[in-house]
């Protein structure tokens, strides 16, 4: 006969027991689990299941949490933004308000450039001041990992010094940061005339010293009239594939300039924006498994009234990200949970799809595996709210916050 041995012992640092679980685990549904039990230890998810499988084994947790009627969601995750810059656009704000668009703000030299102005004026210091704040607000409304991009230094040392002021960030509030180098996102006065030589300065001498510097996680460029054409888009994603740096883009924001085409025949994450994106655009992303970015919030601030296109993202079954964009000019937000609402009543995005948006699809846009769902082995990212239901967090502005943060490693 063999002999008997008992069941080990499980040994957790934390454990929930009869959490409401949003596990976002689930391909079509958002995955919800009433009632039941989550561990964790070592900052991961170590285990999650229902009271009776707890019954029927052994462990212990150094902490305990009687979670009734509280509902666990993954840390939200905000997957485009650019809140590091220096200075304020509120005049542009006027000026739009007063009819002005923001093509027209751009080329006559503000926009992007006033704000590359205030942002080299503005020491590493005095950046991270100004920019730890916008960081903090989306930290409390429960999100864990944030996208950051460069952008607004548009030389060698100012994007650096973005860049820096975006790990600081990161080492501050111990939020995941991702940094995304976003040389190309304007031409800066200094190359007046000169765009294709910009575009091979950040080639040939920013990229090169920005991998160097191993700053950046990703690279972005911003694929439009009003900034990069396509061939130089395609010139800025072949230099940065070899260095291997992931890519993003800014496509089909304000016109139709075959982003989602670009983002799909260069393999980056995702593709952001996409009002103008054609039906081709649309289809080389689903056959390369691009990831949408929707941004809302800079659907709003521009009272654009042209879509990004839905219902054709459903059909195709693309990812869809949400996010705030935060920055100066077109989307000064630095709420996640006001982008979420934004989506469903501006987009018509459901709940479940926007919450998926800021988790499991997020995630994807950033190329993390380890995160994003409430699944075992997960990074404990967590996000704990006093609700009945997390549609709430859609359905409602500026009313909640979680209980706790929890951070995983
Ligand atoms: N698209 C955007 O929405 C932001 N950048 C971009 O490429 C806007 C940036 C700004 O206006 O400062
Ligand atoms: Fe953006």
């Amino acid at each position: 006969m063999k002999a008997h041995h008992p069941p080990s012992e499980q040994s957790w640092d934390r454990i929930w027991i009869g959490a409401h679980l949003l596990t976002v685990d689930d391909p079509h549904g958002s995955g919800e689990r009433l009632d039941t039990v989550l561990a964790i230890k070592d900052g991961r998810i170590a285990w999650l299941g229902s009271r009776e499988d707890l019954a029927a084994i052994r462990w212990s947790a150094r902490t305990v949490t009687d979670a009734q009627g509280l509902w666990i969601t993954p840390g939200l995750i905000e997957c485009h933004t650019h809140l590091v810059y220096g200075g304020d656009r509120s005049n542009e704000f006027a000026a739009r308000l007063r009819g002005a668009t923001y093509e027209e703000i751009a080329r006559a030299g503000g926009g992007i450039v006033s704000t590359m102005r205030a942002t080299r004026a503005a020491s590493e210091d005095e950046l991270f001041e100004q920019s730890l704040p916008r960081a903090a607000a989306l930290a409390a409304e429960g999100v864990t990992t944030l996208e950051i991009k460069s952008g607004y230094g548009l030389d060698l040392p100012n994007e650096l010094k973005m860049l820096r002021v975006a790990r600081r960030i990161g080492e501050r509030t111990g939020l995941t940061v991702i940094k995304t180098f976003l040389g190309a996102h304007a031409l800066p006065p200094e190359f007046a005339g000169r765009q294709d030589e910009y575009v091979t300065h950040v080639c040939k001498d920013m990229l090169p010293a920005v991998a160097e510097s191993k700053l950046a996680d990703a690279v972005d460029v911003f694929c439009e009239r009003i900034a990069f054409t396509e061939a130089q888009t395609r010139r800025v994603f072949d230099q940065a594939r070899r260095y291997g740096l992931p890519l993003r883009l800014h496509a089909d924001q304000l016109s139709d300039g075959s982003g989602g085409i670009i983002a799909a025949d260069c393999g980056a994450l995702s593709a952001d924006h996409l009002e103008y994106a054609s039906p081709r655009s649309l289809q080389r992303m689903a056959e390369q498994g691009v990831v949408a970015g929707l941004l809302p919030g800079a659907f709003y601030y521009l009272r654009e009234t042209k879509y990004p296109p839905i219902e054709r993202l459903r059909e195709l079954q693309i990812a869809m990200a949400v996010s705030t964009d935060c920055n100066p000019g077109t989307s000064p937000i630095a709420s996640l949970l006001a982008a979420m609402n934004m989506a469903c009543v501006i987009f018509r995005l459901t709940a479940t799809e926007a919450l998926r948006g800021v988790t499991v699809n997020a995630a994807r846009a950033l190329g993390l595996s380890d995160r994003g769902v409430l699944r075992v082995g997960a990074r404990a990212d967590l996000a704990i709210w006093r609700l009945r239901h997390p549609e709430q967090l859609c359905a409602e502005l500026g009313v909640h916050r979680p209980l706790e943060v929890v951070l995983g490693a």
